[in-house]
């Protein structure tokens, strides 16, 4: 009964002594000596992928676009040097590459000399939102969601994320003068570790100047107290978690106050009640840029996001993982179950290799000696049994 596993066991042994005469990480050899995920003695540590702008040169889906039909738009211009502001018109034609607004100038490459911006229709009911929807197609996390405008920014403005890839969303930030009449929400809320995971809304960011190139960025950890300590809040790790972002712009400034339209003085602020739709003169959003900056999420077990055969991004898993996320342990490596990396602690899968089962376990270690699996077996006589895991699997599988 027990020569046959102790031979079993042997053939194991060898194989693994095999693999590991060089390294001190059995895995080791697979990987290249530059590879971040590991130290140069083969030891795992946490890895990440750098940090980008997820959405450049992405598309992004807008509710409004300007030119179709061409259409005729004004703004107030600033000129600086005490000089009265002048207000100019263009035209924006989606036919013509040189008058047109389209979506894909919200992340195409930024630049103060080539600005270009989307723009949407002219509007004149209010509110009248529009929605810009970015999908990442993966999971990100993500440090901040930013906007340049060439219109004036919007008076308010909401944020929204989804995590599981558009099927649902939650508030992410609002912006608004009003945040209790527009989004139900109080001024500047004091965040708490015990509502970390709340959208706020703030008043700042809504100034009607500049009336070009303002800029809205909203800081994804800014102000939570376990920001300090991310690597130990999964609530935090969950904020910042998205597959998406929406933005919506629910009203715009004033157009009184822009001087864009004559007598519009059903535009005040405080006079006009929400939900009821009255006209104002024409009025449009336009940006320039949309940015996320963050990094793709793998968990720390990944250095790089590549393409799949399909075309979708996935994390180039190391750590024994696998998964979009490097979010599961890969086949055998279930010796203790999956963690997320931090800086102190790989939390690297563990591969299996429970043989007999008296309670001892034998693990594919570099310190493992034979010796060491005579002296467990012996504590194990005389009921060594094979573990139910890996009857009839070929022995190899230990060395995946
Ligand atoms: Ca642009």
């Amino acid at each position: 009964m027990r020569e046959p596993w102790r031979s079993l066991l042997g053939l194991c042994i060898l194989a693994c002594l095999a693999s590991t005469h060089s390294a001190t990480n059995p895995f080791a050899g697979q990987q290249t000596p530059q590879d971040p995920c590991y130290d140069d003695t083969g030891a795992a540590r946490r890895c990440i992928p750098e940090f980008i702008n997820a959405a450049f040169g992405k598309e992004v889906m807008v509710s409004s676009v300007c030119g179709r039909p061409p259409s005729r738009s004004c703004s107030v211009v600033e000129r600086g040097d005490d000089r009265p502001s002048v207000r100019t018109c263009q035209i924006c034609d989606a036919a013509d590459p040189r008058r047109a607004h389209p979506a894909s100038y919200l992340t195409d490459l930024n630049s103060a000399h080539n600005l270009t911006c989307w723009q949407s229709e002219n509007l004149n009911t209010s509110p009248h939102n529009v929605t810009l929807t970015l999908s990442l197609g993966k999971k990100f996390e993500i440090t901040y969601v930013s906007l340049q405008f060439c219109s004036p920014r919007p008076e308010s403005l909401a944020i929204y994320k989804s995590m599981d890839y558009g099927k649902t969303w939650m508030p992410y930030q609002f912006y608004s003068s009003q945040c209790r009449r527009m989004y139900n929400r109080p001024n500047k809320a004091t965040i708490t570790k015990q509502n970390e995971q709340e959208a706020l809304c703030t008043d700042g960011h809504t100034d009607l100047y500049p009336l070009s190139g303002g800029l809205i960025a909203f800081s994804t950890l800014d102000g939570r107290p376990s920001g300090k300590d991310f690597d130990n809040s999964p609530v935090l790790q969950d904020w910042v978690t998205v597959t998406d972002i929406r933005v919506v712009f629910s009203r715009p400034q004033l157009p009184r106050e822009l001087g864009l339209g004559p007598g519009s003085n059903n535009g005040g602020r405080d006079d006009e009640p929400t939900g009821v739709t009255s006209t104002l003169p024409a009025y449009f959003y336009a940006v320039s840029d949309f940015q996320v900056g963050g990094r793709c999420k793998c968990n720390g077990h990944a250095s790089r996001c590549l393409k799949d055969k399909e075309g979708k991004l996935v994390c180039d898993c190391k750590h024994n993982t696998e998964g979009p996320e490097c979010d599961r342990c890969k086949p055998f490596h279930y010796d203790r179950p999956w963690q997320r990396a931090n800086a102190r602690e790989a939390n690297e899968c563990l591969p299996i290799m429970t043989l007999f089962g008296c309670g001892a376990k034998l693990f594919c270690a570099p310190d493992l000696h034979l010796s060491d699996v005579d002296s467990a077996l012996e504590q194990c006589e005389p009921k060594v049994k094979p573990s139910p895991f890996l009857m009839g699997q070929p022995i190899q599988l230990c060395f995946q």
